[in-house]
């Protein structure tokens, strides 16, 4: 996501970084640059229109102007501007006063809907909440089926309409909320029916649904790839159902990011979370700021650091710091960290998070793919206790036998413990500590 953006934004900032003062005359061709990177990824004309005039007014002032930085003052302008519009301030999902918190999803056919009500009913349970799905996509009997199986798969309760019904029962609404109560289910994930275009039957029976249940989200999902259609639609759907939040699906995708700058303007609702992928995990909470500095390739540690807690057991990851710090990092650290950053997914996943350049260039440029990670794993598996915490008794013949047991190529066996090697004089580096250090104790 972004891609695209990202680089024609880098080129405007490596041109900034070029000329010694900020004129007007430079900054009107900086700002000709920003105006066309953010058409190309599809912002909508008016937004653009809009962050172009506040960055103007802000990078000619006297006193940026006559910094000694100012290429750095307009860049962290742009940041904050980019922020701007994605909503400054990240809003994140409310929760009832009197349980149980409904979620009510709705949007257009395709979009994601049901399955980001599964999604959000990990995100939930993974935070101590008892969820309970519902669809009330009643047309398509194969919308109930769904969602029965993203439950089962989740191992979430579904709530069974019954019978079998078309229409929303007025009186299932009411039913389901006491049956939520009285088995101390919350959230309620509301999945609604989606049509290919907007139309006034459904819009009538969305807000049956909100009327009745008075969710306190209603979030309209949205397809990112579908760009500036997406925000169209979501348009109407606030102007007939009314909603308090926007949830971006398949940024994964080759999407521009366009509805994403544009939605939180056009609407005037907070984007909550956006979707990463068709499995369930891949939801992640937005943060306008951080998704700013994503933008312009400053990285996003903050968001690595999070993954990086929920999924981490904090007592190994504690461990980790102070071995790293005390210098006593060893393959099985080493191993367990392979084990670590698999449970959260993806390598090539947390390496998009990283800012670009510096130390970090190290771990991409070792091409630590996914499957050598595994094979990585398989070669300190073949070790003695004794390799593993002394590698440097690690010789020629020991190499040939971990080779063979663990199927691996001496080779490859050697590129591990070079890189070992290479990793332990990295982590000796402050800004590594430093990332590693605030794991603990942001906790
Ligand atoms: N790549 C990707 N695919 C997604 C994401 N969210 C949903 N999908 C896929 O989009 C398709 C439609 O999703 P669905 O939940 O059935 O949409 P609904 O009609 O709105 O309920 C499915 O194939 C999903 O796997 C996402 O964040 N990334
Ligand atoms: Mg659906």
């Amino acid at each position: 996501m972004f891609e695209q953006l990202s680089d024609r934004l880098e080129k405007v900032l490596k041109f900034l970084r070029g000329e010694g003062k900020v004129t007007e005359k430079n900054m009107a061709e900086a700002l000709r640059m920003i105006r066309l990177a953010l058409l190309e990824a599809d912002v909508n004309y008016k937004v653009v229109k809009e962050i172009i005039e506040a960055i103007r007014a802000k990078a000619l002032n006297q006193e940026v102007m006559e910094s000694l930085t100012p290429g750095q003052q307009v860049i962290k302008i742009v940041r904050d501007e980019l922020a701007a519009i994605l909503g400054s301030e990240a809003k994140p999902l409310q929760f009832s006063s009197r349980p149980p918190s409904v979620y009510m999803l709705v949007g257009l056919q395709g979009s994601g809907k049901t399955t980001t009500c599964g999604k959000l009913a990990k995100w939930t349970f993974g935070r101590q909440k008892n969820p309970l799905l519902v669809s009330f996509d009643l047309k398509r009997p194969a919308a109930q089926d769904q969602l029965r199986m993203i439950s089962r798969q989740l191992r979430v309760p579904f709530y069974e309409m019954g019978g079998e019904k078309t229409a929303v029962p007025k009186e299932a609404l009411k039913e389901l909320l006491v049956y939520a109560r009285s088995r101390g289910l919350d959230p309620v994930i509301v999945d609604t029916a989606g049509r290919l275009h907007i139309d006034e039957d459904l819009m009538n029976e969305l807000r049956l649904v909100k009327d009745s249940l008075e969710p306190v989200e209603v979030l309209y999902v949205g397809d990112a790839m579908t760009g500036q259609d997406a925000v169209r639609s979501a348009q109407a759907f606030e102007e007939k159902v009314g909603l308090t939040g926007v949830i971006l699906t398949k940024l994964d995708g080759d999407s521009r990011g366009g509805a994403a700058l544009s939605i939180v303007r056009v609407t005037g609702k907070p984007i909550k979370f956006v979707g990463t992928g068709e499995k369930f995990e891949k939801l992640e909470a937005f943060h306008p700021d951080r998704m700013a500095s994503r933008i312009l390739g400053m990285g996003d540690i903050l968001s690595l650091i999070e993954k990086a807690e929920q999924e981490a057991d904090a007592k190994e990851a504690e461990e980790l710091v102070r071995r790293a710090r005390r210098d006593e990092f060893s393959l099985e650290d080493f191993r367990k960290q392979l084990q670590q950053i698999r449970k959260m997914g993806s390598l090539s996943g947390l390496l998009k998070l990283l800012p670009r350049g510096g130390i970090f260039k190290n771990i991409a440029a070792a091409e630590m793919d996914d499957r050598r990670m595994l094979h990585f794993e398989a070669i300190i598996n073949s070790m003695t206790p004794k390799e593993r915490s002394d590698p440097k008794i690690i010789d020629g013949r020991r190499r040939l036998r971990i080779a063979r047991g663990s199927g691996r190529s001496v080779f490859e066996v050697n590129q591990l413990i070079k890189q070992f090697f290479e990793m332990k004089k990295m982590m000796k580096k402050s800004e590594f500590k430093k990332i590693m250090t605030t794991i603990p104790r942001s906790r």
